[in-house]
């Protein structure tokens, strides 16, 4: 079968790709971004017919997208999953991709072409190298840029380009992070105090916060046949999602932007509210989900959220610990919006998998999780279902061998001395409460928290 290209081409994307020019760059382009900013980008191109906003994709790592996309001109489609027959579009937005490890030059001097206006970003809780709330000085990748190489870091790529440039960018940051913008703002910041000079322009730089929402699972063969099969032709680049997708966008830009209200965005003055919701909401009852689901053997998200006790605990979590600490953005509904949420994991068509969701604990637990853990402790309640998550966590991260985190060897090491099979609760849980770059002290000193966690850990030994 033949592959997806401007020469073949079942279904054309709604915008003319020969006809955008780049205006927009993207660190982090994974399947995320091929299927929420990327689509939005360009359905603002389609209703405005504004043809600036081509997108570069920055691949920090590995070169798959962009040899997956190369040979197909850049399109790739996203696979709508829903409740019925699935769909099919072909996005044309995305028209060349860099590999920062090949060439981190190209990748700074695009991100400062004049060309290039606004960026957005989405590289995990971990590509910002962040030890708390600031920077990680001691990283060694951090302290190869700040040595002065062509820079591999996040960070390190921004505060290059940020200085090279005369007219100040907009970056806009879509992690799951707590004030996402605002600390990547900070971080650069960090960065330059580091190097001992802050270019003039950083100051007129702008770090709109936003929240990002669409359930993106890893792409699998079996998609790849159904897109196939839907499109006549072959694409190795095809995309995943649900219906779904949310962009909440603090409306502070420096310089020109996609109208990416045209979009289907929302340009606010305060995401926070948004932001906090979705983290403390979905995320934190995603994570719950996956841990305990993989604890009972569940493969996939739909699949745990079946099981009518970890349903009942994920929607006890929303209601009980986490929608007192929330003042809600007009409008949002949060009973509702719980509701949406378990709806969206139960989609059968999705197959997210449990151990997708779990990767990564111990840098996403503290947005998520801990901060309502911590504002229940302070309010003088007892955050019992959110702490069953963080204990099933726990418990998680003992018993997996290959743990996918990038403190993977902190964790294993802390726990080293426990026995391998029923470790004495209480052990277990202390030896993880002292890693301070997971738990804060405030945490690591809350007997309540550390009861909580011990009962839940000894509850899931014995039945998970
Ligand atoms: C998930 C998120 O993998 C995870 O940690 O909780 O990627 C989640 O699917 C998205 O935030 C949904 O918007």
């Amino acid at each position: 079968m033949s592959r997806l290209s401007f020469t073949n081409l079942p279904v054309a994307p709604e915008v003319d790709p020969h006809a955008l020019s780049v205006g927009m760059v993207h660190l982090g382009i994974g399947a995320f971004h091929r299927a929420h900013q990327a689509v939005v980008t360009e359905r603002a191109a389609v209703a405005t017919g504004d043809t600036r906003w081509g997108i570069t994709g920055v691949s920090q790592r590995s070169a798959t997208v962009r040899d997956q996309l190369a040979p197909q001109d850049g399109l790739y489609s996203v696979l709508e999953r829903g409740l019925g027959e699935p769909s099919i579009q072909v996005i044309g937005s995305i028209r060349d991709v860099l590999t920062a490890p090949d060439d981190p030059e190209a990748v700074v001097a695009r991100i400062a072409d004049p060309a290039v206006s606004v960026m957005t970003l989405t590289v995990t809780e971990k590509g910002y190298r962040a030890a708390g709330t600031g920077l990680d000085l001691n990283d060694p990748e951090i302290q190869a840029d700040l040595a002065g190489r062509p820079p591999r870091t996040v960070v390190g790529q921004l505060a290059a380009a940020i200085a090279r440039r005369p007219e100040p960018l907009t970056i806009v940051s879509c992690d799951n992070l707590v004030a996402n913008g605002p600390f990547l703002r900070k971080l650069v910041g960090e960065y330059f105090e580091a190097l001992g000079k802050v270019p003039e322009v950083f100051e007129a730089t702008r770090f709109p916060a936003s929240m990002v929402d669409r359930i993106v699972p890893a792409t699998t063969e079996a998609d790849r046949a159904e897109a196939a099969r839907l499109l006549g032709v072959r694409d190795e680049a095809v995309v995943v999602a649900e219906p779904f997708l949310q962009w909440v966008i603090e409306d502070d830009f420096a310089g020109d932007r996609p109208a990416w209200e045209r979009g289907g965005a929302v340009l606010t003055r305060d995401v926070a509210p948004w932001e906090q919701a979705k983290l403390r909401m979905l995320n934190a009852s995603h994570s719950m989900l996956a841990y305990l689901g993989a604890l009972r053997g569940y493969e996939t998200i739909a699949e745990a959220v079946r099981d009518e006790e970890l349903a009942r605990l994920a929607q006890q979590l929303m209601t009980d610990d986490v929608v007192p600490t929330l003042s809600p953005p007009a409008g949002l509904d949060l009973a509702a919006y719980g509701e949406t949420v378990l709806e969206r994991f139960a989609n059968p068509a999705l197959k997210h998998r449990t151990r997708q969701v779990a990767m990564d604990g111990s840098v996403k637990l503290p947005v998520r999780m801990l901060g309502t853990v911590r504002d229940r402790l302070t309010a003088g309640a007892e955050p019992r279902t959110i702490t069953l998550a963080v204990a099933a966590w726990m418990v998680y991260v003992h018993q997996t061998p290959n743990l996918d985190d990038p403190q993977a060897p902190r964790l294993k090491s802390a726990i080293a001395n426990l026995p391998t099979t029923s470790p004495p609760p209480a052990a277990l849980v202390d030896a993880l409460l002292a890693v301070d770059s997971v738990f804060t002290p405030d945490l690591r000193d809350s007997t309540v928290f550390r009861d909580l966690l011990v009962d839940h850990v000894a509850a899931l030994t014995t039945h998970p």
